[in-house]
């Protein structure tokens, strides 16, 4: 294992330190939080953990959860989670997120905010002063050119992720931005019509956010 995997690795399991016996997780979506559903499934197998349920964010998760034997539920059986863990794709000083990288952030973005506690787990490049990721923006095929048109207004630079259907079957822009203001930006892009969610959590930030280096360490960074 190269040593940015070993860093998303030592982040995920460090948010294992969080979990605790009969809570309900949201479980996130992508290349880290894999590394968390391995060690959330080892420790379920080995009985240190009991009566933990799952509500996964995407199809992905679920199908990954369920081979590694991790009891799930959906949202509607659980509607309060105590804990959710989801990775990002950039996560600015005040704990402003972008993420989406993966297509999910929709569902996990409902994730987080039916979550009493929400930690973020990322390999140390993910920690950025200013946001660059371009901002996904889920999207109802049918209003795809209006809201092309109405993110160019607002100063964006949407281009259609190919190839690519959410698990909800809609499109994702990616939009870039010259300059991200996180909050105004996060509830502009929600009011044009067409455009289902988008990536930045502003309203909706981590507890915590937990990084892995690439030197071997992990830091556990709390939101003032
Ligand atoms: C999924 O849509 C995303 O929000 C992911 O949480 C994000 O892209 C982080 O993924 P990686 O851990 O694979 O970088």
């Amino acid at each position: 294992m190269n040593n940015l995997e070993n860093a998303k690795k030592i982040a995920a399991e460090k948010a294992l330190d969080f979990v605790e016996n009969g809570m309900v997780l949201g479980l996130g979506t992508g290349s880290t939080v894999k590394y968390f559903l391995e060690a959330l499934g080892r420790e379920i197998k080995g009985g240190n953990l009991k009566e933990v349920i799952g509500i996964p964010s995407s199809k992905n998760t679920e199908r990954i959860s369920r081979e590694l034997g991790i009891p799930l539920a959906t949202l509607d059986e659980y509607h309060e989670i105590d804990l959710d863990v989801d990775g990002a794709d950039e996560v600015d000083e005040k704990f402003n997120l972008i993420k989406g990288g993966g297509g999910a952030h929709t569902r996990e973005k409902i994730v987080a905010t039916a979550s009493k506690k929400f930690v973020v787990i990322v390999d140390e490049r993910k920690l950025v002063g200013k946001f660059t990721f371009p901002v996904p923006v889920e999207v109802l095929k049918f209003s795809k050119k209006l809201v092309e048109d109405q993110l160019r207004e607002m100063g964006g630079v949407p281009k259609l992720r190919e190839n690519f259907l959410t698990d909800e079957g809609n499109i994702i822009l990616d939009t870039k931005f010259l300059v991200i203001q996180a909050e105004k930006l996060e509830v502009r892009i929600n009011e044009i019509s067409g455009v289902l969610e988008n990536g930045i959590f502003s309203r909706r930030k981590p507890e915590k956010v937990v990084v892995g280096y690439r030197d071997g360490k992990v830091k556990v960074m709390e939101r003032k």
